[in-house]
């Protein structure tokens, strides 16, 4: 049997027969086909405060997750698409139960109707978000050390001890490189006792606005920053880029509201020292004055929602030519980084998320094998092995992760090819070609072309060692599934030896 093998659903069904008698065994499997199935779980991370809950609101579009400290802030939270909105508390010991959804001009208002953070395993929200539907993302809160209470529930769920992650990839939002963010990354990475040997990490330099005190250059400070720790700090090995992002501002653009328009106006529209005396400080804006009419509530809520950058940064953008709130809106987002993170989330965790999850998926079942032997585990083990081995996807994220943590010996320019041609900056054939995505056909064979006759002679080279050989012909492989792709004559007929793992999600994961 073991010969038909042909992807990760036969490889969850051979199990399921081995188990079938095994209750906690089915309820694996079954949570392993359902993952498959699913869309790409992104997981936002990072220690308390980091603006994890406020990104997650940027990129949902919709003020659904709490920010702040309360009780349920404390509760591992998914949030799914679906048609209805629904909160559903999972208890430990297996329980659900059915919350109420209560909006509040316009935010979910998630309470804990009496339950203990201690009680809830996790929360599940439903909403009929248009980005959900391609993403499930999670809400952790936050991590302080790997071992107090509140750290402890988001690293029993990011790095479980057994099994794999259950989140496909995450986010991880830093505001400055700490031991413990960097503890933390290891540990995401080595999850399953260090078999996955993946990046699927991305670092985001958070709370951009107030790097440089909030003045309108921070988020141009913030790059700087981000573009250093890129290149040589430890988070290299550990994130597949780090990007800055002033989350605060992306929320509050993508759920500006009509009022918030017109009060941003009224700061646009005062005299110039008026405005510059009030958005002096948080302390002066929110003081009672004669400056402006708004009132002080009215600018508490203000400076709570867009933060003192947000302030000025609007005033500066309707004086700029913002007329309407959606203009202005459009306008945060883009001076947000919101965008940059969004294409990032696409290109290198949406594309992989087939070839995330079946890495995941067939760990757990490995863990599984391990943990209860039984007779005609060998054949599970060895379907296991083969389709690992075979699958190009899966080969491209090792070596990915490889030549960050230990590069092989090649020039430094062309590690950076490699990483380019293995989807390192997105898996798209322009970029991994290093074209403009408009460049043409012919242009495109030029450059496969090209690339094929270095990767070979770099296999083939005496100088070359072992690790460097591997890495060569990876690459060609990678380049070879290109010329197929764009119909080059300089394909060895190698191609279409692999697995295409494509029993995975069938809408929303690609
Ligand atoms: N200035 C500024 N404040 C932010 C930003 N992101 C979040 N905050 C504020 O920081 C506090 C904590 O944010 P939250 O998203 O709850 O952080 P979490 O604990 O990581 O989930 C809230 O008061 C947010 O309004 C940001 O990009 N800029
Ligand atoms: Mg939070």
């Amino acid at each position: 049997m073991s010969g038909d093998l042909r992807d990760v659903g036969e490889v969850i069904e051979l199990a399921g027969a081995l188990y079938e008698d095994d209750e906690d065994a089915v309820a694996v499997l079954d949570g392993y086909r359902a993952r498959l199935r699913e869309p790409l779980r992104l997981a936002v991370a990072g220690i308390v405060k980091a603006g994890k809950s406020t990104l997650l609101n940027a990129l949902i579009g919709e003020r659904i997750a709490p920010t702040d400290a309360g009780e349920c802030t404390r509760v591992v939270t998914w949030y799914r698409h679906a048609p209805r909105a629904s909160v559903t508390f999972h208890l430990h010991g297996g329980e659900q139960v059915d919350q109420p959804v209560r909006r509040e001009s316009g935010r979910l208002v998630l309470d804990m109707g009496g339950y203990r953070a201690e009680d809830v395993a996790r929360i599940e929200v439903t909403w009929p978000s248009e980005s959900l539907r391609s993403t499930v993302l999670i809400d952790t809160p936050g991590i302080a050390s790997l071992t107090e209470a509140n750290s402890a529930r988001s690293t029993d769920f990011l790095l479980p001890e057994r099994t794999p992650s259950a989140a496909d990839a995450i986010i991880y939002l830093l505001r400055h490189v700490h031991a413990e963010d960097v503890r933390f990354l290891e540990a995401f990475r080595d999850t399953a006792a260090g078999a996955s040997e993946t990046v699927n990490a991305v670092a985001v330099l958070s709370r951009a606005d107030e790097i440089g005190s909030g003045r309108i250059d921070s988020l141009l400070s913030a790059a700087k920053i981000a573009e250093r720790y890129k290149r040589d700090g430890e988070l290299r090995a550990l994130a597949l880029d780090v990007i800055p992002l002033a989350g605060l501002l992306a929320e509050a653009g993508r759920t500006l509201r009509e009022s918030e328009f017109i009060a941003l106006r009224e700061l646009a529209g005062l005299e110039r020292r008026a405005r510059d005396r009030l958005l002096v400080s948080a302390d002066r804006f929110t003081r009672a004055t004669n400056d402006t009419s708004l009132s002080v509530s009215v600018r508490r809520a203000l400076l709570a929602r867009f933060g003192l950058f947000g302030l000025r940064l609007g005033a500066a953008l309707i004086r700029g030519g913002a007329r309407t709130s959606s203009e202005l809106a459009q306008r945060m987002v883009e001076q947000s980084g919101l965008v940059p993170l969004q294409r990032f989330v696409a290109e290198q965790f949406r594309a992989r998320a087939v070839a995330l999850k079946a890495r995941a998926v067939l760990q757990g079942v490995q863990a599984l094998l391990d943990d209860i032997p039984r007779a005609g585990t060998d054949d599970v083990r060895g379907a296991i092995e083969r389709l690992t081995s075979r699958s190009h996807d899966l080969r491209e994220l090792s070596l990915l992760a490889e030549l960050r943590t230990r590069p092989p010996r090649v020039s430094a320019d062309d590690l950076a090819l490699a990483e380019r041609l293995i989807g390192g900056a997105g898996t798209a054939l322009p970029v991994r070609l290093g074209l403009h995505p408009a460049a043409g056909r012919d242009e495109q064979r030029a450059v496969i072309a090209a690339m094929l006759t270095h990767w070979r002679a770099l296999a083939e080279s005496p100088l070359s060692d072992r690790q460097t050989v591997g890495l060569c012909r990876l690459v060609v492989r990678s380049v070879e599934g290109m010329a197929s792709e764009v119909g080059s004559a300089s394909v060895d007929g190698a191609a279409g030896a692999d697995v295409v793992l494509t029993s995975g999600p069938a809408q929303g994961a690609r």
